[in-house]
């Protein structure tokens, strides 16, 4: 069901070359620098496996080449392996794009600043605080969104998270998005209305702002920024390392971490929807972990390729699958088991479920592809409102699912 991407192993024809107009620089990147790598020659199975037996972060590729980016140590190991690679240059070089493109995009403090203003214009129904601070000591923001905001009044609850992986810019446009609409539709557009009355919205713009800001200027960076740098998406506690779904590497860009939740961002996540379990009973129904790229809808467990099994039932899988297959039908994406893609393990939404039971998915925005040279990461500004209210009709569903996610499959709760 899922189209290939990054990290996959199978390699596709993709009109993805190293990057029209680029040319090879001779100066190694330095530090901590991250590097683009040709890699030719990948004309059988076993080449290709040696590839990936890396776990590089592989942004494009075509038949017989692929363009990864590694940290120095990863070069080393590449150079090791016995495979043609060839510098490119520093990964800032190769994700940059002209001056002036990245302008319209949110950064930490512009994010906060209009989440600030958006609470004082509308106090009855948006509270903002945050889930604890950063490795570096930013406030990860939390905005509640309800009627009855300042009130506890036992609703089922949906939880929004954005820009888990530093790079993907796109996704805190995605949450702020949400945060806009549905303050600026309660009162005007019923069904928002009625979500608002009879829900509660909790949205995490950005959980990973040292990775944001450090991105700023377009590198192509993933993970976290203590050191070594994690992998959130690698670093949750369920079935975590198991199933060579991440890597024990610091260096690579899947670093899962020395434990589950070691790192700091992955802890105040997980203390925050510990904290929603009031009673013994967990409020939250239903979460959305925005990434990009590929346009896909996905859902536990990533950690195995079994449909089901200990904790996921048939009744379990076929509603994931029902309700995932709804979302994507509003927004045109692709829908499919999150290890259709590749396995992952310590997964956001493989704790959220496996854990917490959670209906939690992974969805991945705009682009399905990457254009050459900036594997998708950063596209212009002018994309933002159109893939951001793409998926307005998929929330809405969520959200209405909430009360009781199973009914999707007719069962009761
Ligand atoms: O590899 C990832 O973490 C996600 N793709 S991305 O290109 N945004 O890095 C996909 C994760 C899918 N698996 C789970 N969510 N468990
Ligand atoms: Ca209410
Ligand atoms: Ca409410
Ligand atoms: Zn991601």
């Amino acid at each position: 069901m899922f189209r290939g991407r990054i990290l996959t192993a199978v390699l596709v024809v993709a009109a993805v070359a190293a990057g029209v107009g680029w040319r090879a620089s001779s100066a190694q990147p330095t530090g901590e620098e991250l590097g683009v790598y040709q890699v030719t020659g990948l004309t059988d199975a076993a080449q290709r496996k040696r590839l990936s037996v890396l776990g590089l972060d592989i942004v494009g590729h075509t038949a017989d080449t692929a363009t990864v980016v590694a940290t120095q140590g990863e070069a080393e190991g590449l150079r090791r392996s016995g495979l043609t690679s060839r510098y490119q240059g520093t990964a800032r070089e190769f994700y940059r794009y002209p001056a002036g493109r990245a302008r319209g995009y949110h950064d930490y403090d512009s994010a906060l600043a209009q989440l600030r203003d958006q609470v004082s214009r509308h106090p009855a129904i948006a509270r903002l605080a945050d889930i604890g601070n950063s490795f570096e000591g930013r406030p990860i923001p939390l905005m509640k969104i309800s009627d009855n905001a300042g009130a506890d009044e036992g609703e089922p609850e949906v939880v929004l998270t954005c820009n888990i992986h530093a790079r993907e810019h796109l996704t805190a446009e995605m949450c702020l998005h949400v945060v806009d609409r549905y303050l600026a539709g309660y009162g005007t557009d019923p069904a928002i209305t009625d979500l608002v009355n009879g829900r509660v919205l909790w949205v995490l713009p950005m959980v990973n702002p040292d990775g944001s800001e450090y991105d700023k200027d377009q590198q192509g960076w993933r993970k976290n920024r203590e050191s070594p740098a994690v992998d959130l998406n690698r670093n949750f506690g369920h079935q975590w390392g198991c199933c060579q779904g991440s890597s024990a590497d610091p260096e690579s860009s899947t670093y899962r971490g020395e434990q589950a939740f070691s790192a700091t961002e992955t802890r105040r996540i997980r203390d925050f929807v510990h904290s929603r379990v009031i009673g013994g009973r967990q409020r939250i129904a239903a979460h959305i972990d925005f990434h990009t790229f590929g346009e896909m809808v996905g859902w536990p467990f990533g950690y195995t390729a079994a449909a089901t099994g200990p904790g996921m039932s048939a009744d379990e899988a076929r509603t994931f699958q029902e309700l995932g297959q709804k979302m994507a039908a509003t927004n045109g994406y692709s829908a499919g088991k999150d290890s259709e893609l590749y396995i992952t393990d310590g997964g956001f939404d493989d704790w959220m479920w496996g854990e917490q039971r959670i209906y939690s998915y992974t969805f991945e925005m705009y682009p399905a592809q990457g254009p050459a040279g900036n594997g998708g990461f950063y596209p212009p500004a002018e994309v933002i409102d159109r893939e951001t209210s793409r998926n307005d009709k998929a929330v809405d569903l969520l959200m209405s699912y909430a009360n009781c996610v199973p009914k999707v499959i007719g069962k009761a709760c």
